[in-house]
């Protein structure tokens, strides 16, 4: 790589401006003065007729360098080096392959002429960072395609194929090729003039109000999202001379970036990378060419389905016939649904469903490279399948449970290959939820921990590394904060409430509405499972169990907190339920806000969060984040629990808990790492720097 990551040759009158800033040509600041050096030169240099640029490697240019955001601005910036080609008495010619995502679309676009690569994938991604395109491509995609493309690509950070970015005008020629062939046959056929050039900005663009003004609903119907907005307004604003388009742009894009939303999506978008950094990344992974699944319920089927999507074998094992074919009928159903939802071509599915084989045998699994033990939460049943495969499975194989919280040290211990086990732990809908919980009990070796990761990424999970502990990262700080939820109903809340407070916030889904969905029985069961184990002094809530005696264990049984089917709504009986519960503990409800709400229930999640990091079973505070981004339904613009936790501050969240402490200081506790954070300043962000 060069040090300005730009490679400026000269091929007879072509000038050649290749971007070379591993891995994906960032538009970095050392790119821009390299390109604006390049630029000069070759303006300045009467013997170059005409000027290309390409990137060198893997793509084109794949956009702003995200790392620089909230760092203050460098010269030359992007906008203004772009505004400085377009304005070029020498026709300039992109050449793209890979990515042109954001600026790096925008800087095409800013060209003269626009030629793709086959393979070729253009999109304006900004507004999943909490941003709109900050260098004029809300001012030259509406002049090159009209504005109702525009509005399809901006506001939505959709991302199309070079096919279609020809039909829609955005690039000019698609052919095939080196890039840097490409770019100097491209500069040979504009001096030759069969390639054709004009400045996008000399193009002008009709906006009708009620396009924009139906674009905007869309925006507000899909929630609370603060950048697609302000880029259908700089859209909206193609409509004045460019120069007062592009600063109408600029005001908006600086709007957005000061914006909490863009500096929680900008994490995210780090945090999904983040996680795959673990003491064992130089680990080298087992190979996986076979998967075996045993259990083929809902969890089994899930994961067997995501496995055959990315292209394994996968071979499933039930006890019975009847008990496969349901699990094949499952399988069956999530790849019909994968097919209906464009996620599979109709040859892609065909293929995924041919590479499945199902048998009743274990023996039949002794072949493949990792088995995943997917079947129900007992852990005699679990040990009893650890020790048959055990006896079976080739040395090498990974053994892999699916348990959500239950103890991989012990199931290890019932083989004589402890190294060779781990957790995997999925979330349901398995072949839809992207999280992944990568278990590492006390002897899994490090190439099998590897392997999870690897097996991670084949799947397009995000995998996260978590420690052995009753329900590792997410379940158990899910069944500590959860409880808040049941406390703030005995106070004086009702669960409509509280969803409707948590979904303002962000949540996808309130707490009840997710028992509902998940099936009350589920959660009794793990009240049953900890009753002899839970302390005297802890705040017992009975509402659930209540309702769960009823029969009623939620949308599987049409009622639960809510009324399912034809009567739709809270459920009537369960208010009656709560207000003989409150008068049994003898409570009188009080008015509790939806701040209150979201307050405790965010004060609990942080504070098990600081408990989990504390006890190393997450790494960093990044993990936590992530595990909730991924497997919870945690608003994505409030970037996790963690990075939420510093726009609070340690302070007052130890202020918080001490104050809750007094009613119930069994519950609430101050955990010890953030006292600490409280009282020298440290934040999860610093913490994660320092991991
Ligand atoms: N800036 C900085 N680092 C980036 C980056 C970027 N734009 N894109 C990727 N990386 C890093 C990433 O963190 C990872 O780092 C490595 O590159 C490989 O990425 C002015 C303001 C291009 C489709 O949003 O969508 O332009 O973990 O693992 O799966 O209007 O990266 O190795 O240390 O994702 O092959 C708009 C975001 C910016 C593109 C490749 N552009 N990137 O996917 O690799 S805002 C984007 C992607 C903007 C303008 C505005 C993907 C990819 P590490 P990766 P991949």
């Amino acid at each position: 790589m060069s040090e300005t990551a730009v490679i400026i040759e000269r091929e007879g009158p072509v000038g050649l401006i290749g971007f070379d800033n591993p891995p994906v040509n960032a538009a970095s600041h050392a790119l821009r003065v390299g390109l604006k050096e390049g630029i000069d030169a070759f303006a300045a240099d009467a013997g170059v007729k005409v000027i290309a640029l390409y990137g060198v490697g893997r793509s084109f240019v794949a956009g702003a360098d995200i790392r620089e955001f909230g760092k203050g601005r460098k010269e030359p910036l992007l906008n203004a080096l772009i505004t400085e080609i377009e304005a070029l008495d020498k026709p300039v010619v992109a050449i793209c392959h890979g990515y042109a995502l954001g600026g790096g679309l925008e800087l095409a676009l800013g060209c003269h002429t626009r030629v793709a690569i086959a393979g070729l994938t253009v999109g304006f991604p900004e507004v999943d960072l909490g941003l709109l395109p900050g260098a004029g491509g809300t001012q030259r995609m509406p002049r090159l395609t009209g504005v109702t493309a525009a509005l399809d690509l901006i506001p939505t950070g959709k991302r199309i194929k070079a096919d279609e970015a020809v039909a829609l005008g955005l690039f000019d020629t698609l052919t095939d090729g080196d890039p840097r062939t490409v770019a100097v046959a491209s500069g040979q056929a504009v001096i030759d003039g069969t390639l054709a050039t004009r400045r996008t900005c000399d193009l002008s663009v009709d906006v009708d109000p009620e396009v924009i003004a139906a674009a905007k609903a869309k925006a507000a119907a899909k929630g609370k999202l603060v950048a697609p907005m302000k880029a259908i307004e700089a859209v909206a604003a193609a409509r004045l001379p460019i120069a007062e388009g592009l600063a109408e742009e600029v005001r908006l894009f600086q709007e957005c970036l000061a914006h909490p939303q863009r500096a929680a999506l900008v994490h995210a978008f780090f945090a999904e990378r983040a996680v795959a950094k673990i003491p064992e990344k130089d680990a080298t992974p087992r190979e996986v060419a076979s998967l075996a699944v045993i259990g083929g319920g809902t969890m089994g089927s899930g994961i067997a389905t995501a496995a055959l999507i990315a292209g394994l074998p996968v071979t499933l094992m039930e006890v019975s016939d009847e008990a496969l074919a349901r699990g094949r009928g499952t399988i069956e159903k999530n790849l019909a649904g994968a097919l209906k939802r464009r996620k599979l071509t109709e040859e892609k599915h065909d293929a995924a469903l041919a590479r499945l084989t199902t048998t009743t045998a274990v023996d039949a699994l002794a072949g493949a490279d990792l088995v995943i033990e997917a079947v129900f939460e007992d852990m005699d049943v679990k040990k009893e399948i650890f020790r048959k495969l055990d006896a079976v499975m080739e040395p090498g194989a990974v053994l892999a449970s699916n348990t959500s919280y239950l103890d991989i040290d012990a199931i290890a211990a019932e083989t004589g290959r402890p190294a060779d086990v781990l957790g995997l732990h999925f979330f349901s809908p398995a072949h839809i939820m992207r999280l992944l919980e990568i278990v590492v009990a006390e002897k899994t070796a490090p190439e099998v921990v590897a392997t999870g990761f690897a097996l991670a990424k084949r799947l397009g999970k995000v995998g996260v590394r978590a420690g052995v502990c009753d329900g590792f990262i997410g379940n158990r700080i899910l069944s500590h904060y959860r409880k808040v939820a049941d406390y703030l109903v005995m106070d004086g809340a009702s669960p409509q409430e509280i969803d409707s407070a948590l979904e303002d916030f962000g949540f996808a889904m309130g707490p009840f509405a997710v028992a509902d969905l998940a099936g009350l029985d589920i959660g009794m069961m793990t009240r049953k499972r900890l009753a002899p184990t839970r302390d005297p002094r802890e705040r017992y809530v009975p509402i659930a169990d209540r309702i769960c005696e009823r029969g009623w264990f939620g949308r599987k049984t049409g009622q639960g907190y809510y009324l399912y089917g034809d009567r739709e709504g809270p459920n009537p009986a369960v208010a009656g339920i709560i207000e003989e519960e409150r008068a049994e503990a003898g409570i009188t409800p009080r008015e509790i806000t939806d701040d209150e709400i979201v307050e405790r229930y965010m004060t609990a999640m942080i504070a098990e969060g600081a408990r989990v990091l504390e006890d190393g079973i997450a790494q960093r505070p990044v993990d936590i984040d992530a595990v909730f981004l991924f497997g919870y339904g945690f608003p994505r613009f409030r970037g996790g629990p963690m990075f939420y936790a510093d726009t609070i501050g340690a302070a007052e969240l130890v202020r918080r808990i001490e104050t809750y402490a007094e009613d119930d200081a069994f519950f609430w506790r101050v955990p010890p790492l953030l006292a600490r954070m409280a009282a020298d300043g440290t934040t999860f962000a610093d913490l994660d720097e320092r991991a």
